[in-house]
């Protein structure tokens, strides 16, 4: 049974709006042969199905439907990369081909990109070939949406934009209008993969692998015609929950059968099915652990059912002990997923791809890398991203992460290689490419991400994990370009500037006036949002700063510590193991220090901590006075109820960002009574 929950607002059409399109609209286009994107192609253009490519302006088509270059009107026909696309610019017309017809869809918005770019920097492209590959073959988002509300995390765990698009009373959404226009949006930023429901799987949402497939393959359906697969995040004990046996052994054969002929049944819905997203062992989830068995058994288990139908498994590695004793200095949180999935190196079969979190903790705004990504050679890895703002101001507060992305993306790891070539299939141990995932931001939000200019974290998402060479200030031109079409040339060339001055910093901004140093956390438990610097400090989730009257941080060093540091390769083993060369923005992630401690600035920890948490908040001026320099925009270039969601939001950032500041401040006063050289008042 569904239910029709559609809403009426009106949807922001966030980066592609008719605007975008037009131009592209207006020429005599073409698009050869059919298929669900192509067919997606030719309506996004308003092209006829006959129309002729001898007068085409503009010609899509995917190279297995172009017989010879003289049929899409050219000479000669480029080298269309794997997965990718060309653009084709003569004199008079303008040639997307495809690898197949995904690819020509993303090559047709790449087009429509480059005109909305062409216009913001007055630069038009040239005649000539470009052609485009992605760097990492999944780019994918995960959804944490429940079907049912859940009683503590609601229908989006960790969801700051409102409810499911997919979901709604507990069912699959009879009207999917809205997931349409999600997957559009998607398929213009590269994303060609979507996991549709939480990796902590309830007790309804188990149930989508089963009785809900009929719901499942709509939803597949509407994706496919934007060359997006889907994931099921799936619970480890579905032959238990579901089967009505009474193991989940990943040795026990009928435990393997059932799971066989849940593919099967899975295929015959969705033939083009991506796999299954696995949360196991973690946070209460069931897992291979319970039966003595090793994650290797479990994942290779759960690939063996989906090899014949080419789907693959993504098996996450963020497992650790969240029942931990904080009296207990031994275990340490950040250590758990290399000890657990390192020694397993090479054993995980090539369908399965181990899904890991960019830092070692959880999603901070500042950690470290994970070093699992560069622990495991033989294992094709994915970086876990997180597109929603968990820790990082929840849309509330303007947090623009596409820096930080990159920032990791392009980190290299043991010396050599960066992570976006590990994961990419360059690790050196000949694991074939695993990709890239981020948990969405998105929800049934007439803005789709709450914050409006979250929007352009999903944006940037997709963008950098087709090129993450891309610098974080271009891809925000892309949006700013794509979103604000519909602007008059010289309005856009003033929101242009705004918004740079409102996103560029913003990450560092929040950084500057929450946890200190890379030490982490100190939010509010349960929601995390908010300030509360002893929140976590007795709980048993892991999570400490070890702030006394002395000091703050935690020591994991390998000659002193919990040893973390020495699952780094080199130089970084060596650079984090010493306070000494240990980067200032990771101290306290790395090392338990006096508060007299001397950074790099020459300031003492303590006096940074009160310091740089004003300044941060002093610098949210520059970024409503940026704001407010667009107001007589208002109702023309910004739409009225942008602006108005802008203004409650940077509102509201500046209150919480006052809460932390005075919060943070205050504690370190009242631990260390050190007394703030500012003069600046604490309380
Ligand atoms: O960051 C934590 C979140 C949990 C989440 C978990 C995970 C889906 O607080 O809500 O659960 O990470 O990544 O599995």
């Amino acid at each position: 049974m569904t239910h029709d929950n559609a809403v009426a607002v009106t949807v922001h059409p966030a980066w592609l709006p008719d605007a975008a399109l037009a131009p592209l609209r207006e020429l005599p286009s073409a698009v050869l042969g059919s298929g669900p994107c192509l067919d997606t192609a030719r309506a996004e253009l308003g092209a006829s199905p006959s129309a002729s490519t001898a007068d085409a302006a503009l010609v899509v088509a995917a190279v297995s439907d172009v017989g010879s270059p003289a049929s899409v009107g050219l000479t000669q026909l480029p080298e269309v990369p794997a997965g990718g696309h060309a653009i084709v610019r003569t004199a008079d017309r303008t040639v997307v081909l495809g690898a197949d017809g995904p690819a020509a869809l993303r090559g047709l918005y790449a087009v429509v990109r480059e005109v909305a770019v062409a216009r913001l920097s007055g630069v038009a492209p040239g005649p000539g070939t470009v052609l485009s590959a992605p760097e990492q073959p999944l780019r994918m988002l995960d959804h944490w949406d429940n079907v049912a509300v859940h009683p503590v995390m609601g229908q989006v765990e960790r969801g700051y934009s409102g409810g499911s698009i997919f979901y709604a009373d507990g069912e699959v959404r009879a009207d999917l209008t809205r997931v349409r226009d999600y997957a559009r949006l998607l398929a213009a930023t590269g994303v060609e993969a979507v996991g549709i429901n939480n990796v902590n799987v309830h007790a309804r949402e188990a149930r989508l692998l089963t009785d809900g497939l009929g719901d499942v393959a709509r939803i597949a359906d509407v994706f496919r015609g934007y060359g997006i697969r889907i994931f099921l995040s799936v619970s480890f004990a579905s032959p238990r929950l579901l089967g009505g046996l009474d193991s989940a052994d990943p040795l026990d054969p009928d435990v393997a059968a059932w799971w066989a002929s849940a593919a099967d049944r899975v295929y015959a819905a969705v033939p083009d099915f991506g796999g299954f997203l696995v949360k196991a062992d973690s946070e209460g989830q069931p897992g291979p652990f319970a039966y003595g068995r090793s994650h290797a058994d479990g994942a290779n288990m759960l690939a063996a059912a989906l090899r014949p139908h080419g789907g693959t498994v993504l098996w996450r590695a963020f497992v650790y002990n969240h029942r931990q004793d904080w009296r207990d200095r031994r275990t340490d949180r950040a250590r758990a997923a290399y000890d657990h999935f390192a020694p397993l190196d090479g054993t995980f079969d090539d369908n399965v791809v181990l899904q890991v979190k960019h830092g070692p903790m959880d999603f901070q705004v500042r950690e470290p890398l994970s070093p699992v990504l560069a622990a495991m050679p033989r294992t094709r890895l994915a970086l876990e991203l997180q597109v929603t703002q968990e820790y990082t101001g929840q849309q509330r507060h303007v947090c623009y992460l596409a820096p930080a992305w990159r920032e990791y993306l392009g980190f290299r790891l043991d010396g050599a290689r960066s992570v976006a070539s590990i994961v990419a299939g360059a690790g050196g141990g000949g694991a074939p490419a695993g990709g890239v995932a981020a948990v969405s931001n998105v929800g049934d939000d007439e803005f789709w991400t709450g914050h409006p200019l979250a929007q352009a974290n999903l944006y940037a998402f997709g963008r950098l994990a087709w090129d993450s060479t891309l610098t974080a200030e271009d891809v925000l031109d892309e949006w700013i370009a794509l979103t604000f079409a519909g602007a008059a040339g010289p309005d856009l060339a003033r929101v242009r500037p705004a918004l740079h001055e409102v996103m560029d910093g913003s990450c560092q901004r929040y950084e500057g006036y929450t946890a200190p140093l890379g030490v982490g956390f100190m939010v509010t438990p349960g929601t995390h949002g908010g300030p509360s610097v002893d929140g976590y400090e007795y709980s048993p989730w892991g999570t400490y700063h070890f702030a006394d009257r002395d000091g703050i941080g935690v020591d994991r060093s390998s000659a002193t510590g919990t040893g973390f540091a020495g699952q780094f390769p080199s130089p970084w083993r060596e650079t984090y193991e010493s306070v000494e060369t240990c980067p200032d923005e990771l101290l306290l992630f790395f090392h338990h220090v006096p508060y007299s401690h001397v950074l790099g600035s020459g300031k003492t920890v303590v006096q940074h901590i009160y310091d740089s948490r004003a300044d941060a908040v002093e610098g949210l001026g520059g970024v409503e006075a940026a704001w407010e320099s667009l107001a007589d925009l208002v109702g023309s270039a910004v739409p009225v109820a942008f602006d108005a969601r802008v203004r409650e939001r940077l509102d509201g950032q500046r209150a919480s960002a006052v809460e932390w500041r005075d919060q943070v401040r205050s504690y370190f006063w009242r631990k260390s009574g050190v007394k703030d050289a500012s003069g600046r008042v604490v309380y």
